[in-house]
């Protein structure tokens, strides 16, 4: 296989070459070897809820049309798909625990390992969640928020706390569409009842009810994982980086860090600085420690602390081929099981660190959150002790890297947008309102062997900022475009639409904003959010001229996702179909008639263009209801009226202004926190 019908990305197609070489089978191969797919699966046609079955439901009507107990096609759809939108959430808001058990015991202990980087977004939260903060400690604030947020998971009755943070018009739409959020266990374990052999056969109502779980996910379990973690390590602002298998650095211990939960990648990072370890990386021959990352836990430490990123997730067995890597630590989502067979082409130790994901033929650090350093140290010995056993000779890491600037939040984009003295969504509203800028979307999401790797993010990225559309991006979706170069400023110059390239020079900020992991797609929710508070683009999230899309979708997550940004009145849409096309009515519902009930819907298409024409002609609707102005541009065309002028804004400060970089690092000068 031409490894150019693989990825786009030169890198991966320069290891996969080499992967021929060496013997070792990629997800590719073992996508290659699987085919063809089994047709019942794909179109959500095979039930095996109960032990009466497996069934199997002829698509053309001409064999079964019904299983042993009488479910016919619509049901065995819609119960699959709810199955698959439980496990998302439940990925999501078990992160979410975590990390909300992890601020309660920084607030409990002062050596608990973690501390309280954020005071202040600690104490804007407490207030959000009606707890007193005067004259009280950051820790006694932290232990009292963690043990609400941790309420919000068993909450019996509901509404989920956070979820109050969605306009009075979404949540009466909720109210009477019946799937306001309550807890978030809660939700799940009905969901699954409800998918349960003889329980819920009306398809529809089993949707409602996924959605409702979806909801539960996104404005409550990630929603609280997002805002438990920028207390425990810190609100992102924007910064410097740089991405792709480039970033590998011969000369160093090389240790990949993969999977989600930054209180595992955090501790890494921080062991790395720790100048017994560097000496050690010394002592060992190397001249430091270089550490990277994979997947969210890459966007993670990238947000942050600008670490770079090694690439997404078909990266990850790449990276192992490169023979650079001396170890990979991994912790939860997305980590293939293979990983140990393909780093055993080289020297590399794969270490995973969570009891809920042991790997077969990888070494096990068990991370203890409440002796984190001591686990952060040993993995790191370990690297340094695997980097002696490195063949040089064996070595090959492709020299791409790309340059990007991340870090952007709802926190933070008001100050970016409007300058310290006018931080605020106004320039943004001005010039979506004014026809420069057509709307807003979110890319987020996975790779999938069923596509060439990227090459989906990177069609629909360029497709809509040629059509001044701001695309906000999160996940594997964020380092596709890093990979890229769509996430350096001067992009704006390059390949995007006149009215943004003018935007985005004014205000200083790049056309693609990088908003972090998986569980950041929250963030996105809350900037809707401040949209509508400010005013003139919509009364509703539904009424934004915003849409979302996930071009290259694997996970469960990824249907979760997307099913709360549907929910929450935003059209997205969703590529590779999922496993809904046995159903005429479940795609009737998730495509039309839910809109009716929310406001969003879903574009499901395996073709890119026809997305993104989806997503424009949404925009353009959403514009012309709000009779918002013409584009004051069309396929770089001047339309509109040359009079509108950029008087929102600022004085130009042009892209050099954003102040991203070192002086942002921890501990340096910071703007300030919202
Ligand atoms: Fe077959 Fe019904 Fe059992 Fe599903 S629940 S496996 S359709 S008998
Ligand atoms: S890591 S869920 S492959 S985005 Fe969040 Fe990437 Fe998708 Fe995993």
């Amino acid at each position: 296989m031409d490894p150019r019908e693989r990825s786009v990305d030169p890198a991966a197609q320069e290891v996969l070459e080499r992967s021929a070489q060496l013997g070792a089978a990629t997800a590719w191969d073992r996508s290659d070897a699987l085919q063809p797919l089994c047709g019942f699966g794909e179109l959500g046609l095979c039930c095996h809820v109960c032990y009466m079955g497996p069934c199997r439901i002829d698509p053309f009507g001409e064999g079964a049309t019904r299983g042993v107990c009488g479910a016919d096609a619509h049901l065995i759809v819609a119960r699959n798909l709810a199955r698959a939108v439980a496990t998302g959430a439940a990925a999501h808001s078990d992160h979410g625990r975590e990390v909300v058990e992890v601020l309660r015991s920084a607030g409990e202990s002062a050596g608990s390992g973690y501390g309280i980087v954020n005071p202040q977004r600690l104490r804007a939260l407490a207030r959000e969640w009606g707890i007193p903060v005067e004259k009280r400690a950051d820790r006694e604030l932290a232990q009292e928020l963690a043990a609400r947020m941790a309420a919000q998971f068993g909450s019996q009755e509901g509404p989920l706390f956070p979820a109050g943070r969605a306009p009075e018009p979404l949540r009466a739409k909720w109210q009477r569409a019946g799937v306001t959020p309550r807890g978030i266990d809660r939700e799940i374990v009905e969901l699954l009842h409800r998918t349960h052999h003889g329980v819920e056969a009306d398809p529809v109502s089993l949707l409602r009810s996924a959605m409702r779980v979806a909801l539960a996910d996104g404005w409550g379990g990630s929603m609280i994982a997002t805002d438990a973690q920028d207390v425990l390590f810190g609100g992102p602002l924007a910064i410097r980086s740089a991405a792709n298998l480039g970033v590998l650095a011969e000369e160093q211990v090389n240790i990949l860090v993969h999977g989600h939960e930054p209180i595992l990648s955090e501790m890494i990072v921080a062991a790395c600085r720790e100048p017994e370890l560097l000496a050690l990386a010394r002592e060992k021959g190397a001249q430091g420690l270089n550490v990277a990352g994979i997947c969210c836990t890459a966007n993670e430490i990238l947000m942050r602390q600008g670490m770079p990123v090694a690439g997404n997730y078909l990266h990850q067995e790449l990276a192992l081929l490169t023979g650079a890597v001396d170890l990979m630590v991994v912790d939860v989502q997305c980590v293939l099981p293979s990983l140990p067979t393909v780093a055993a082409c080289h020297h590399t130790r794969v270490v995973s660190t969570s009891e809920k994901a042991r790997v077969p033929g990888a070494d096990h650090v068990s991370f203890d959150p409440a002796r984190p350093r001591e686990a952060a140290r040993e993995i790191v010995r370990r690297a340094c002790e695997a980097f002696t056993r490195r063949d040089p000779a064996r070595v090959s890491v492709p020299r791409h890297r790309t340059d990007l600037v991340a870090g952007f939040t709802n926190e933070n984009l008001p100050h970016y947008l409007g300058g310290r003295f006018r931080a605020g969504y106004r320039p943004l509203c001005d010039a979506i309102a004014a026809g420069r800028v057509r709307g807003v979307a979110g890319i987020v999401g996975c790779n999938n062997t069923r596509f060439v790797q990227d090459r989906h993010h990177l069609a629909l990225v360029r497709a809509l900022l040629r059509k001044d559309v701001l695309v906000v991006q999160t996940g594997c979706s964020a380092i596709a475009s890093a990979k890229a170069g769509l996430l350096r400023p001067e992009a704006a110059l390059e390949e995007v639409g006149p009215g943004l390239r003018e935007v985005c020079e004014a205000v200083g900020i790049p056309p693609v904003l990088h908003m972090g992991s998986c569980v950041d797609n929250s963030r996105i929710l809350n900037v809707c959010v401040a949209l509508v508070a400010e005013g003139g683009i919509g009364t509703d999230l539904c009424e934004l001229p915003v849409a979302a899309a996930a071009p290259e979708a694997m996970s469960e997550k990824a249907i979760t996702i997307g099913l709360y940004a549907v929910a929450s009145g935003i059209t997205t849409a969703f590529m590779p179909v999922p496993r809904v096309a046995g159903s005429a009515v479940v795609r009737r519902y998730l495509e039309h008639e839910i809109e009716a009930e929310t406001g969003g819907r879903f574009i499901f298409t395996n073709d890119v263009e026809e997305a993104a024409r989806g997503i424009i002609a949404t925009l353009d609707a959403k514009r012309s209801a709000l009779k918002l102005a013409p584009m004051l541009h069309e396929d770089g065309v001047r339309t509109g009226d040359p009079s509108r002028s950029l008087t929102a804004y600022d004085q130009p400060r042009g892209l050099v202004a954003l102040g991203c970089g070192e002086t942002q690092r921890r501990g340096q000068a910071r703007p300030p926190e919202v």
